[in-house]
C-alpha cells in the first residue's frame, strides 16, 4: 500500500459521492474479479480523490486584460475625483456613456413592432447584413452588385475578428497574420487563439509620435505571399497615427504584388474624418478588386457597448467563391454560437436605414467627433503651457478616440496612484474620457509626472 493517508470525513465524502459518479472509468481500472483484493481498496482511494479534488489544478491564474482589468480597477477605485482614460469607450461632457437619440428612437420603433422571438440565421439578420454592406460600400459599389460580398452579423466587432481568424486558419492553415506595431492588445490574443502565428510590422514612429511608412512599405514587400495584414481602417488603437489617403493608395500594390489578405479593423467609423471617409480603405480595395476582410462596429459609432453589435465581411474573387465562403462562415458561427442576438442588431438596422434617424445619428457622429477634439484641442494648450520644451502636438494630429503619450509605465502608474488618473500602462489614453470639467486636472497631472 502506498503512502497515502485521508481522513474519515473525507474518506465517507468518496465513497457517497464519487464511487457512483465515477462508476463507468471504475469498473474499466478495476475489473470485477479483482474486488475482492484488499489492496483495491488502498488504489482505489487515491485516484477517486485525483478525479475529485485536482481535476483543475493545471489550469493556471488568468493574468487579466490589461484594458478591461484596468477599467474594473478604475469602478472599485473608491475616489469621488478619479478620470476613466482606460477603455475605448466615448462618455459625454457628464462622463456619461451616452444613449443617443437616434438609438433611442429606432429602439421605441423596434420594440412596439417586437413580436416573436425566433433564432435568425446563423448569418444574422437580413436588414442587418444590407444595411451594412451599403455602410461600407456605398449603396450602388459594383462589387456588391456582382454578388462578390459577403457580410455576417457577429457579437461585436470582436467576433468578427474572430469568426475571420478561424476562417484563415482553415483555410490558410500555415499563413502568418502581420499587426502594426503596436496593435489593440486583444488582436494577437483573437488570432494567437485561433492557432495563428502573429508577427508584427512597423507602424508607430515614437520620436515623431507619427508612421513609420516605408518600413511598413518596406517589411510588408518582403512578407510572405498570402499572408494577412490586420490594418486599422481608421482611429488606430492604441496610438491614434492613421495613414492619408495618399497612404492607401501606396500601399494597394504593395499588397497585390505579395498577394498579401488585408484584414481591416473598423471600430472607430466616424469618429476620423466622416462616416464615408473612414471608410476610404475599404472603398479603395474593394474597387482595387482583390480579396479581403473587414470586421466593424457599431460598439463607439452608436454607443452600443453592451449590445455586441458588429459584423464579419468578406470581399471575394467572384459571386461562386463569395457562395461557399458565406457557407463556411456560417458552419463556423454554428459550431461557436449558432447564431447572433436579435435586438441590437434591429437597432443598428433601423437607424441606418430609417431617412430621418440616419440623418440623426449621422449628426450624433459629428458631435461626439467634434467633442474629442475639443478635448485634444485643451489638453494641448494646457500641457504646452506647463511644459514649454515638449511637443505635445500629437494630442492634435492623433485621431480617434486615442493619443499614445509616451508616458513610462512607471509614469503611468503614478497617473493613477497620486491623481486617480487612468491610462493604460502602454502610454495609451483614451481621449474621449475627457471632459471639461476633468480635463484640466488630467493635464496637470501629465505636467506633474513629466516634469
Ligand atoms: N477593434 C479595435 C481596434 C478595438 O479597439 C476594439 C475595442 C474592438 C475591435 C472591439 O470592439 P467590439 O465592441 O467588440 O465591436 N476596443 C476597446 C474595448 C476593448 O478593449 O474591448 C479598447 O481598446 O479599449
Amino acid at each position: 500500500m502506498g503512502a497515502f493517508f485521508i481522513g474519515r470525513k473525507s474518506y465517507l465524502k468518496i465513497m457517497f459521492f464519487s464511487l457512483p459518479r465515477h462508476s463507468h472509468a471504475l469498473k474499466a481500472k478495476f475489473p470485477a474479479q479483482s474486488l475482492g483484493n484488499k489492496s483495491l481498496w488502498c488504489n482505489m482511494l487515491p485516484w477517486l480523490f485525483e478525479l475529485e479534488i485536482v481535476m483543475f489544478h493545471h489550469v493556471e491564474p488568468y493574468a487579466g486584460d490589461p484594458i478591461l482589468s484596468l477599467n474594473e480597477a478604475f469602478g472599485k477605485d473608491p475616489r469621488t475625483d478619479k478620470i476613466n482614460l482606460s477603455i475605448g469607450i466615448y462618455f459625454d461632457d457628464d462622463a456619461k456613456i451616452p444613449m443617443l437619440p437616434s438609438v433611442r428612437a429606432a429602439e421605441l420603433k423596434v420594440v412596439a413592432e417586437a413580436g416573436a422571438r425566433p433564432y435568425l440565421p446563423m448569418e444574422g439578420a437580413a436588414n442587418f447584413r444590407t444595411a451594412v454592406q451599403h455602410l461600407l460600400f456605398g449603396a450602388e459599389h459594383a462589387a456588391l452588385k456582382a454578388g462578390r460580398v459577403v457580410t455576417i452579423q457577429t457579437v461585436g466587432s470582436s467576433g468578427g475578428l474572430k469568426v475571420g481568424a478561424d476562417f484563415i486558419k482553415r483555410y490558410f492553415p500555415n499563413t502568418t497574420i502581420l499587426v502594426s506595431d503596436p496593435t489593440w492588445d486583444n488582436h494577437r490574443a483573437v488570432f494567437e487563439g485561433s492557432g495563428l502565428t502573429v508577427q508584427t510590422y512597423p507602424y508607430y514612429d515614437a520620436a515623431t509620435g507619427g508612421l513609420r511608412f516605408d518600413a511598413m512599405l518596406q517589411a510588408l514587400s518582403k512578407a510572405e505571399k498570402h499572408s494577412v495584414v490586420l490594418l486599422h481602417a481608421c482611429c488606430h488603437n492604441p496610438t491614434g497615427v492613421d495613414l492619408t489617403d495618399v497612404q492607401w493608395q501606396q500601399l494597394l500594390p504593395v499588397l497585390q504584388e505579395r498577394e498579401l489578405i488585408p484584414f481591416l479593423d473598423l471600430a472607430y467609423q466616424g469618429y476620423g474624418a466622416s462616416i464615408a471617409e473612414d471608410a476610404f480603405a475599404v472603398r479603395l480595395f474593394a474597387d482595387s478588386g482583390i480579396s479581403f476582410l473587414v470586421a466593424n462596429s457599431f460598439s463607439k459609432s452608436m454607443s452600443l457597448y453592451g449590445e455586441r453589435c458588429g459584423a464579419l465581411t468578406i470581399v471575394c474573387p467572384d459571386a461562386a467563391q463569395a457562395v461557399n465562403v458565406l457557407g463556411q462562415l456560417k458552419a463556423n458561427v454554428r459550431r461557436n454560437y449558432s447564431n447572433p442576438p436579435m435586438h441590437g442588431g434591429q437597432l443598428v438596422a433601423r437607424v441606418l436605414t430609417d431617412p430621418e434617424l440616419r440623418a440623426m445619428w449621422e449628426a450624433e457622429v459629428v458631435a461626439m467627433r467634434d467633442r474629442i477634439q475639443l478635448m485634444r484641442k485643451k489638453l494641448f494648450d494646457v500641457l504646452s503651457a506647463k511644459l514649454p520644451g515638449r511637443d505635445v502636438s500629437y494630442f492634435l494630429t492623433q485621431r480617434g478616440m486615442f493619443s499614445y503619450t509616451g508616458l513610462s509605465p512607471e509614469q503611468c502608474d503614478r497617473l493613477k496612484e497620486e491623481f486617480g488618473v487612468y491610462i493604460l500602462r502602454s502610454g495609451r489614453m483614451c481621449v474621449a474620457g475627457l471632459n471639461s470639467r476633468n480635463v484640466e486636472a488630467t493635464a496637470n497631472a501629465m505636467a506633474a509626472v513629466l516634469a
